[in-house]
């Protein structure tokens, strides 16, 4: 069929080529990035950390065993990098959830 129709004024236009056209560069500032950082104590259980790297920060739980052991051997250990509002509120969600079940456990903020 030959017919294709099209509204009046949109007929394609040979003097376009059909590449996407690039935008120029431009230079958009990258927004800070937080790092949520864990930190080791001596009562918190090994479990309850794994726990919360994978509930809070998606880890699965081979990632998560090896955050845990890391802080566990070296005091501390980088559970994930987020904007700041965000890790903001993943600082206070875990405390929380450590505090509400008892537990010492830790999460700081710091900048990258
Ligand atoms: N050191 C704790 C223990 O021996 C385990 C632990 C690991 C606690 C990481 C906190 O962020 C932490 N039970």
């Amino acid at each position: 069929m030959s017919g294709e129709r099209r509204p009046f004024g949109s007929e394609p236009r040979d003097d376009l080529d059909d590449d996407l056209m690039t935008l120029p560069d431009q230079k958009l500032a990258k927004p800070p990035l937080y790092k949520v950082v864990l930190n080791n104590d001596d009562y918190t259980p090994m479990e309850f950390v794994i726990l919360v790297l994978q509930k809070f920060f998606r880890k699965n739980e081979t990632e998560a065993v090896q955050i845990m052991l890391l802080v566990h051997k070296t005091g501390k250990g980088v559970a994930g990098v987020f904007t700041f509002s965000i890790a903001e509120t993943k600082v206070k969600q875990v405390n929380d959830f450590s505090k509400q079940h008892g537990f010492p456990l830790l999460t700081t903020l710091e900048q990258e």
